[in-house]
């Protein structure tokens, strides 16, 4: 197959793949997949795309299980100039809604269990958008259209601005942004990430994220579709076939839960990691003592790095070199980053990143993104951290209200948008509390509409269960007589945070 169609990502796919051994894959269901079946099915997927009435430009919102043809549908929208717009398969109904209102895509891709419920979804929705099923084992109507499609349309051309994806992430306001993401920014990103971490056709990913976010879809799949590594391909974490697959295996990625969860299990030692060459973890503050721990049982140190849906990854702790525990290491090669208004006594500022990585704003949101990202290319994190002589950079805290529970980002407003319609809530507040799984929890104080009826915390679950993906769900409601505010009246946060310090120790 030619490496040269025009189409920057697709051929540094191809490229990719062709620096390996021709294997691409083996599934926790022992299903092996080779690189000719991969993008055989990923072209064939692109006829579907065509048929389907997909241009591109257009939008293909996804929402199916993790499986290899799921990766393989991604790399059909690149093939096809199309825009990936995943969607977590956690999202309820009522969640999905406002995605297809807001990013109008031609296409919706859905498992089949939830068919019928997503073409109720498309006949409410603005745009005209067709529906394709795919189950977690490659089956479903996408694959049988696939089963008889013509030959394989030319690979579109594209520019390097020209977008490959749009990945939501929740707002402040409650309202989630669609991060516009080219295919310069991802594969600028992709390219950094196999040099800093020195992938190539020797290494075995074990890839256990979803494939729904930029660590398990870009992080992860870029890094092994890039240079011809091969992945062992799970549909989740679980532990005992992780540590089943960790001697076949070279490099893991994880959010920190990955890494507590492995401590947690004594069969994980030094000899059970001993082929492994690296382990990474992101999407949430690693605890500096979980590092020590992880060093102290397998003579390995994590190396943490720390990145945004809308920056892809921004710094790394370094392949060779001082990996320091609590940091999230230097900026990577093209990434710059900078403080802004640090405070002169320590430090701490709210870090700005520029680069190509950087996304190219928020799909229909202008203002929000003028917000955050300067004509100048600096973007505004919302993440509070400080620098170091040296330039390793240390996240501190948020500027942001958000809880990031096992790598999931929760934005509190939406939850209490929720909470404070329902009836015999007056008002709520949503934190994040410690918890040794997850590192945050979800924790909810409600107040009664009527100091009468005191609201009971099982009616409130019941009340939200079909409204909010479980992980977004409160995993406690506590009622108080009345929320802590300051002066100005604003709820004051942190003084609901201490009381739930020890909730789930
Ligand atoms: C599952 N549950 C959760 C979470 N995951 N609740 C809160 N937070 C979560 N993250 C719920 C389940 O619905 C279930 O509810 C109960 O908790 C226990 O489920 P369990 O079987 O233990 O969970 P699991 O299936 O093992 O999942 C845990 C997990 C998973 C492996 C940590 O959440 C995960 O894969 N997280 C990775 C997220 C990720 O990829 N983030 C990257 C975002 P019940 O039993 O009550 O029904 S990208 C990003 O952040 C940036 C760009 C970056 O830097 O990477
Ligand atoms: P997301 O919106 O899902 O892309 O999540 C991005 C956010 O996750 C960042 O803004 C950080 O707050 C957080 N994050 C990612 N990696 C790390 C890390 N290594 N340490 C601390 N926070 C991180």
């Amino acid at each position: 197959m030619s490496t040269i169609s025009g189409n920057p990502l697709y051929d540094a796919v191809v490229a990719g793949r062709a620096l390996g051994n021709g294997q691409l894959l083996v599934t926790d269901k022992a299903e092996t997949v080779d690189d000719a079946q991969f993008l055989d099915t990923a072209a064939r997927y692109s006829t579907v795309l065509a048929e389907a009435g997909v241009n591109p430009g257009d939008r293909v919102a996804v929402q199916v299980a993790k499986s290899w043809q799921a990766l393989a549908l991604y790399v059909a929208c690149l093939r096809h100039g199309a825009v990936f717009l995943p969607l977590n398969t956690a999202y309820t109904p009522a969640e999905l809604g406002y995605f297809l209102d807001d990013a109008e895509p031609a296409l919706f891709v859905v498992d089949p269990s939830t068919r019928k419920a997503s073409e109720d979804l498309v006949a409410k929705a603005s745009a005209s958008i067709a529906v394709h099923t795919l189950d977690d084992d490659g089956g479903g109507s996408l694959a049988e259209a696939a089963h008889l499609a013509a030959a394989a349309q030319a690979v579109c051309a594209c520019s390097p601005d020209d977008l490959a994806a749009i990945l939501y992430t929740s707002g402040t306001t409650g309202r989630s942004k669609g991060a516009m993401l080219s295919q310069k920014n991802l594969l600028s990103n992709a390219r950094t990430l196999v040099d800093a971490w020195q992938f190539g056709p020797n290494d075995v990913l074990l890839h256990a994220l979803p494939i729904f976010h930029t660590h398990g879809l870009f992080v992860a799949g870029h890094c092994s579709l890039l240079s011809g590594a091969k992945l062992r391909f799970h549909g989740g974490f679980k532990v005992d076939a992780i540590i089943a697959d960790l001697p076949e295996s070279t490099v893991l990625m994880g959010v920190p839960t990955f890494y507590t969860r492995l401590l947690d299990d004594p069969r994980f030692d030094r000899k059970l990691a001993a082929h492994m060459r690296l382990f990474v973890s992101g999407s949430a503050p690693l605890l500096a003592e979980t590092h020590r721990l992880f060093e102290e049982r397998t003579g390995q140190r994590i190396l943490e790095r720390y990145g945004m849906t809308e920056t892809n990854m921004n710094c790394s702790n370094p392949y060779v070199g001082d990996r320091r525990a609590g940091t999230v290491g230097v900026p990577l090669p093209g990434v710059e980053v900078r403080l802004h208004e640090a405070d002169a006594e320590s430090g701490v500022g709210t870090l700005e990143v520029r680069g190509d990585n950087v996304f190219s704003g928020y799909w229909r949101m202008p203002e929000k993104t003028r917000e955050e990202l300067a004509e100048d290319g600096w973007f505004l994190t919302g993440d509070l951290a400080t620098i170091d002589a040296d330039g390793y950079v240390t996240i501190v805290g948020r500027g942001k209200d958000l809880v990031i529970s096992g790598g999931y980002n929760i934005y509190p407003k939406e939850i209490e948008v929720l909470l404070d319609s329902l009836d015999g809530v007056a008002e709520s507040a949503v934190v994040g509390a410690p918890h040794p799984d997850f590192g945050e929890s979800v924790v909810a104080f409600v107040t009664a509409e009527d100091v009468t009826k005191e609201p009971v915390e099982a009616d409130i679950l019941t009340a939200i269960a079909d409204q909010l993906a479980r992980f977004k769900q409160p995993k406690r409601v506590l009622v108080l007589p009345e929320l802590p505010r300051n002066t100005m009246g604003k709820v004051q946060k942190n003084v609901l945070r201490e009381q739930v310090v020890d909730l789930f120790s």
